[in-house]
């Protein structure tokens, strides 16, 4: 286990590291073995160590007293930004490892047109999360007000009277700055946010992934893409080879039809959106044999099915008519034609009528 204690000459006279912690495992099984919570003592210093299981958050503060904006500058130009406040804990533990100091310490607080900011995120402050002394903010007391407004925002450290709380103060007062450094760096978390919190940060992961860095991603499994008889798979792959996201589409030899249109995509809860389609025979609507004829199919791959063939055939003296949509083919024997063909024998009995005995059709599918 490491514990870096720096020395009031890393950056400049003016900072003092009050505590930070390299990551090793050592320092992992340490925290989670004995000290469950948010901080811990490193063994090899009385140093607290702010952990999270990645990276240690650290606190600095200056030796010299500034106005609100220097003390801004100054952490910004050293460190992260000004220590903006989150939870009681982190309160407690400030108030605890914090020398006092006249004047207390500055944070990164300040009211723009009346509103009460976080400067590090430039969000509002919420009615719970404030932590103001009694009777405050109150921009200066009654009868002690001065030109200038109480707009920024001290942290009384190790005050007799509410340590920890906060007063509304001017922001041209000399005061220390309160600093960090953020936990949060830009590979912290592949695939999901960084979220910030004082004494830690965590990743909240996006869908599809999980891991402490959000690095691994939701696999699904290959052996459940099968492939149909007279059918293929075609697999796309975003994250990795069958992970979240990954999509496989299937198609089917001609005279085959899918099941089911729909592709399958590998989703967070590991499990593929659909199950894997077959390749079903083309069927078309089934012929019936007309009356006064007969129907002769061929069936090389199923009944009524891609590939069928039907010949129609009439009785004597009936002729086969088809309708010409194809969609609606009902082909029917008909003795109208046969009718005709008699009446105009009997008027005109020089014509000798050649008609077959049967007249033959096919449909084809
Ligand atoms: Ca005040």
């Amino acid at each position: 286990m490491k514990c870096i204690k720096t020395s009031s000459s890393a950056h400049n006279a003016q900072n003092r590291l009050i505590l930070g912690c390299t990551k090793t495992k050592e320092v992992l099984r340490f925290i989670l073995i004995n000290k469950p919570l948010n901080a811990c003592l490193c063994p090899c210093s009385s140093v607290l160590c702010m952990w999270t299981s990645v990276e240690c958050w650290s606190y600095f503060y200056s030796n010299t007293t500034m106005n609100w904006q220097q003390a801004r500058d100054w952490c910004q130009e050293h460190y992260t930004d000004m220590v903006a406040i989150q939870n009681q804990e982190e309160i407690g533990h400030l108030n605890s490892w914090l020398p006092r100091k006249s004047g207390y310490y500055w944070i990164g607080i300040r009211k723009f047109n009346n509103v009460w900011t976080w400067v590090g995120t430039n969000k509002s402050l919420t009615a719970e999360a404030t932590n103001w002394a009694k009777g405050e903010p109150n921009n200066g007391k009654k009868g002690q007000r001065t030109r200038e407004n109480e707009d920024c925002v001290e942290m009384y450290i190790k005050r007799d009277m509410e340590p920890g709380k906060w007063n509304d103060e001017r922001c041209g007062k000399q005061k220390t700055a309160l600093c960090y450094t953020a936990a949060c760096k830009n590979d912290s978390c592949l695939y999901g946010d960084c979220v910030e919190t004082i004494n830690s940060h965590r990743c909240a992961c996006f869908e599809g992934f999980y891991g402490e860095k959000c690095d691994q991603v939701v696999q699904c499994n290959k052996e459940e893409v099968t492939v149909p008889y007279k059918g293929r798979v075609n697999c796309t792959h975003t994250y990795g080879d069958f992970s979240y996201d990954s999509l496989c589409e299937y198609s089917c030899e001609e005279g085959y039809q899918l099941s089911t249109p729909r592709p399958l995509r590998c989703t967070a809860s590991k499990r593929w959106s659909e199950q894997p389609p077959s390749c079903e025979l083309v069927q078309c609507e089934k012929l019936s044999q007309p009356a006064r004829g007969s129907m002769e199919c061929s069936d090389p791959l199923g009944s009524s099915s891609y590939q069928s063939t039907c010949a129609f055939t009439c009785d004597e003296g009936y002729v086969l008519l088809c309708l010409s949509d194809p969609s609606t083919v009902r082909p029917t024997c008909d003795q109208t034609f046969s009718k005709l063909s008699a009446d105009f024998k009997q008027s005109s009995p020089v014509v000798t009528s050649r008609a077959s005995s049967k007249r033959t059709g096919r449909i084809s599918r």
